[in-house]
């Protein structure tokens, strides 16, 4: 490959060109460091969680334990668990964070959003064991007050546990790893793994998975409902991908990071006709917003904005030259961001009090006041537009259209039709094998991984007539090469091209951000109460995969997928892979315990394969 391509978007080609010399980016940082990450650190055995340390610890070799006598495998599991924690508490954070605004709307301390999604609030009142049938005003507040009282409980169980097959609760519930609060599991989590506590890779992994249930039926499965009562929930609409939709004639602001609440108010904020006004007097036809990451996957789902970038794009995005303002609040948001844009007229605006970057702007954000703030944002964004230097923006044109906003509810609806709203049509079509099953791709993109995985894994599952679903970077991913448009079904296999063409569904379904992944938990859920698939989550033909992880968040979604009875495919590498014992545990045990494995595949044939095969297991095991 030629130096400094990238391979995910050969488009990116014409910008690394112009501006090789003048910024340093992620991937000739890859160059630089060479192609192999640091091999101490590398495969999960490097302890460093006391000062007797860090020991790099080698399997089977007695004189390279840890000073304190560390096993390879307790290290992994620890530094495994850590993970785990670490991923859960980001998602959980962002769900406090909307359960906050959520409260501040309902008791009247914010005018700027509304509940949108009346429906849902019942639903999430009825789970918390309260009156759903109460005014909705009053039991906004109720739901309010529970939803925030989830992360600090103490004992019992989180209150989305029951919406569980009810043969997964028992499982759960007779292994000891039913979530208790949010909080509690994450700092739990944090005391085994600390030294010289659990020392048990067994007893670590499983509490990993406590920890992880956490995340999936807990933190983010809060976020996801409580953003869908505020902001609505998605319906499926029309919509455009990548760094083309930057416009030349508009004052560009890209949102970034993963909570809706900041991208919502400047939404609304980028309406307001003053500002309309304010971006015309200094020559821009108005305010373009564009997202990147998961809060781009928030306002895709919900309001078509479009998307200028997955993870591996964000510094692209501000090397077009074009872009004013990239505003960020949390999450997989690039140091580096604030050097890029310093070699242009960009701002990079922090707004969340949890995160600052050197060198960018703060302007922190009033979250009872939020629209207030996003026009604070925006003015800052018009004022740079006159600064823009014409001779440094190139915007590649390439740009691809979407079908988003599958909800686990949307589905529901299309496949089961208006009067017969379920999941049944969806299991009968598995039953008879026009679908052979389904698949979720989700996660990040990585600037490890030099192939177009995620497209070429989508490509040959919908040509075997996997019904595919995709939530996070990776749905930005596929969207690139055109495979969320109700077009792309001529490339799935005769039979799931039949039942995608009547019911006009493309054959990849964007369910949305990464804490969108507990829709999927969800519409696993509705299968199984569907009925003729078996029982539980493990008895369906279904599998997930992130075959480009990076963040920590990954792994804890991918941990409660396999908790939860889903396998799990994860790649290029597998984060505990330096120790055999861990890594054959989560492997092998976790089927015999959970009813599902972890897997590890290295490109997309082989997820491709290991992903047929362990659908046609499960449909042999069905008898179908
Ligand atoms: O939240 S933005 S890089 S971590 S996939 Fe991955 Fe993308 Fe980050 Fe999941 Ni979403």
């Amino acid at each position: 490959k030629a130096k400094n391509e990238c391979s995910k978007c050969m488009i990116n080609q014409d910008v690394f060109e112009r501006i090789q010399g003048k910024v340093l980016t992620a991937p000739e940082r890859v160059n630089k460091r060479g192609t192999k990450p640091c091999l101490f650190g590398k495969g999960g055995t490097c302890c460093h969680v006391c000062n007797m340390g860090p020991c790099q610890i080698v399997e089977g070799v007695e004189e390279l334990r840890g000073i304190c006598g560390a096993t390879a495998a307790t290290v992994a599991a620890r530094n495994f668990g850590r993970m785990v924690a670490a991923g859960t508490s980001a998602h959980s954070d962002h769900g406090r964070g909307i359960a906050e605004v959520f409260y501040h709307t309902v008791h009247g301390e914010t005018e700027d959003f509304e509940i949108k999604d009346e429906k849902k609030l019942r639903m999430v009142a009825y789970y918390f064991g309260l009156d759903y049938k109460k005014p909705v005003k009053e039991l906004a507040k109720e739901v309010a007050v529970n939803a925030l009282e989830e992360f600090g409980k103490q004992h019992g169980e989180l209150a989305f546990i029951k919406r569980a097959p009810e043969k997964r609760q028992q499982r759960w519930r007779e292994l000891g790893v039913v979530p208790r609060g949010v909080d509690r599991e994450v700092v739990e989590m944090l005391h085994r793994t600390t030294v010289g506590v659990d020392q048990d890779y067994r007893s670590l992994l499983k509490a990993s998975v406590r920890c992880a249930l956490a995340d999936g039926w807990g933190g983010s499965m809060l976020a996801t409902e409580l953003q869908d009562i505020l902001f609505g929930t998605p319906q499926p609409l029309r919509a455009v991908v990548n760094l083309g939709v930057l416009k030349e004639d508009m004052v560009n602001v890209t949102v970034h990071g993963h909570e809706p609440e900041v991208a919502e108010a400047l939404a609304i904020a980028a309406q307001d006709p003053e500002i309309i006004k304010e971006a015309e007097k200094v020559g821009a036809k108005g305010i373009n917003l564009a997202g990147i990451c998961c809060t781009g996957n928030e306002v895709l789902m919900r309001r078509g904005i479009p998307i200028a970038g997955s993870f591996v794009q964000q510094e692209l995005a501000l090397a077009t030259g074009a872009v004013e303002a990239m505003v960020v609040d949390v999450q997989c948001i690039m140091q580096n961001v604030a050097t890029v844009a310093s070699a242009y007229h960009t701002a990079v605006i922090t707004v969340s009090d949890k995160a600052e970057i050197e060198g960018a702007m703060h302007i922190p954000f009033d979250h009872k006041h939020p629209v207030e703030s996003a026009k604070k944002v925006l003015r800052e964004a018009i004022s740079r537009f006159p600064k823009r230097d014409k001779n440094l923006v190139y915007i590649p044109p390439n740009k691809m259209d979407v079908v988003a906003g599958f909800s686990h509810e949307t589905i529901l609806y299309i496949l089961g039709g208006r009067f017969r709203a379920s999941y049944k049509p969806l299991n009968e079509n598995i039953i008879n094998g026009r679908i052979l099953g389904v698949a979720a791709i989700v996660g990040c993109d990585n600037f490890r991984v030099f192939e177009k995985t995620h497209a070429e894994l989508a490509k040959e599952l919908i040509a075997n007539n996997i019904l595919v679903v995709v939530t996070g970077c990776a749905a930005t991913s596929i969207a690139r090469e055109g495979l969320l448009s109700p077009e792309a079904a001529s490339l799935a296999g005769d039979s799931l091209r039949e039942v995608l063409e009547a019911v006009g569904c493309p054959p990849v379904l964007h369910m949305g951000s990464c804490v969108d992944n507990s829709r999927i938990l969800i519409a696993l859920t509705e299968m199984v109460n569907a009925g003729g698939l078996g029982e539980d989550l493990d008895d369906l033909p279904a599998i997930g995969c992130a075959p480009e992880w990076m963040s920590e968040k990954a792994v804890a979604i991918g941990n409660y997928f396999v908790g939860s009875g889903a396998c799990v495919v994860f790649g290029p590498n597998f984060p505990t892979e330096k120790s055999q014992i861990a890594t054959d545990y989560l492997f092998h045990e976790f089927y015999h315990i959970f009813g599902a494995p972890w897997v590890v595949a290295r490109n997309a044939s082989e997820f491709a394969n290991i992903m047929i095969d362990k659908i046609k297991e499960k449909r042999k095991n069905l008898g179908i």
